[in-house]
């Protein structure tokens, strides 16, 4: 995952700054590692822009990645964990470099007008988030727009609605929002996981939507079957599952919701009669948010490496 972006001036100077995680590299070291890609071959010449990469180790004892992209007087940095491949930082670090070079011209940031900072941070953010995108399928009824509902906004309908439509979160406005921040990942943002972001989909049950399903799993990281945990519920999840398999992505799990039924399955029978990852749920209890807010960074970050997808293809 990345760690941060860092832009500065030739003397080191810092001039724009995202963070994904709190600092695990201090100032010195940064400089030091500036410096440092003045004597060194780079890994990759454009030209006008060279690329450099180092590794350093980070206050936390894990290694830290630095892709250097130098154009001009610029040194832009993008700091990875050990879990960002190489070749990622090293790409980032130019894309960033070309963004900063489209927006800015080279010219220092401290002039920038507002709006024109804005749009770099949105242009920049672009380029380091990675999307992982979850889509909910199964039965109607079965819970989708009460987990949907309790993870986006914190609270449960009063009355069941039935869906007509594929609802996403965050929506395309909110999402303008995210990328114009510089802290994108600040503490109560469930959605983000360092530079990951989260967007979930909220797919109609009813028989006259299904047709809709399979285009979103196709373009699914994680597709999420929500069932209600009884005997039919269970049976049904499991003809969901033959019926869309040739759509599904690699990484497929199961939210065994209505634990609070008096006959309710516990996941664990589930997951062996399904074949995949189940985890218990009731989507009317708010108690359990945090519970659901941690299946699903879960299974998006610690089961899956990442995705090149940006903005455009969201
Ligand atoms: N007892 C109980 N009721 C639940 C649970 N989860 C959801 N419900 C209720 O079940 C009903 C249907 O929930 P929805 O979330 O709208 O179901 P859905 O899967 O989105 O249904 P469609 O949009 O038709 O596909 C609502 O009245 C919810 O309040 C649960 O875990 N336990
Ligand atoms: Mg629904």
């Amino acid at each position: 995952m990345i760690v941060e972006v860092l832009v500065m001036s030739n003397y080191y100077g810092i001039e724009l700054r995202l963070e994904y995680l709190p600092q695990t590299v201090d100032w010195d070291t940064i400089r030091q590692v500036g410096k440092e890609t003045r004597a060194m071959e780079p890994v990759a010449d454009y030209g006008a822009a060279k690329v450099y990469y180092l590794e350093r180790m980070g206050s936390d004892g894990f290694l830290r990645r630095f892709g250097v992209a130098r154009r001009g007087k610029p040194v832009i940095m993008v700091i990875g964990d050990e879990s960002e491949e190489p070749e990622s930082v090293t790409d980032k670090a130019f894309s960033v470099s070309e963004e900063l070079f489209s927006i800015t011209d080279l010219k220092s940031l401290t002039s920038l007008a507002a709006n024109r900072k804005k749009l770099l941070a949105r242009r920049i953010n672009d380029q380091v988030i990675d999307y992982v995108r979850l889509v909910m399928f199964g039965e109607s009824k079965s819970g989708k727009s009460s987990l949907f509902s309790m993870l986006t906004s914190g609270n449960v309908p009063v009355e069941y609605r039935p869906s007509v439509r594929a609802v996403a979160a965050p929506n395309a406005g909110q999402l303008q929002d995210i990328l114009e921040k510089k802290r994108p990942c600040d503490e109560d943002e469930w959605y983000m996981v360092a530079n990951r972001l989260l967007t979930l989909y909220d797919l109609p049950g009813s028989t006259h939507y299904r047709n809709l399903w399979n285009s979103y799993l196709k373009r699914a990281d994680v597709a999420i079957l929500v069932l209600k945990s009884n005997k039919t519920g269970v049976a049904q999840a499991k003809r969901i599952l033959q019926t869309q398999l040739r759509y599904l992505p690699e990484r497929v799990i199961a939210i065994g919701n209505y634990q609070d039924l008096e006959d309710a399955l516990p996941p664990l029978t589930i997951e062996r009669f399904l074949g995949v990852t189940t985890y218990g749920m009731v989507g009317i209890d708010m108690d359990r948010l945090e519970q659901l807010r941690d299946i699903v960074r879960t299974v998006s970050v610690y089961e899956f490496s990442g995705s090149d997808k940006t903005f455009a293809d969201y």
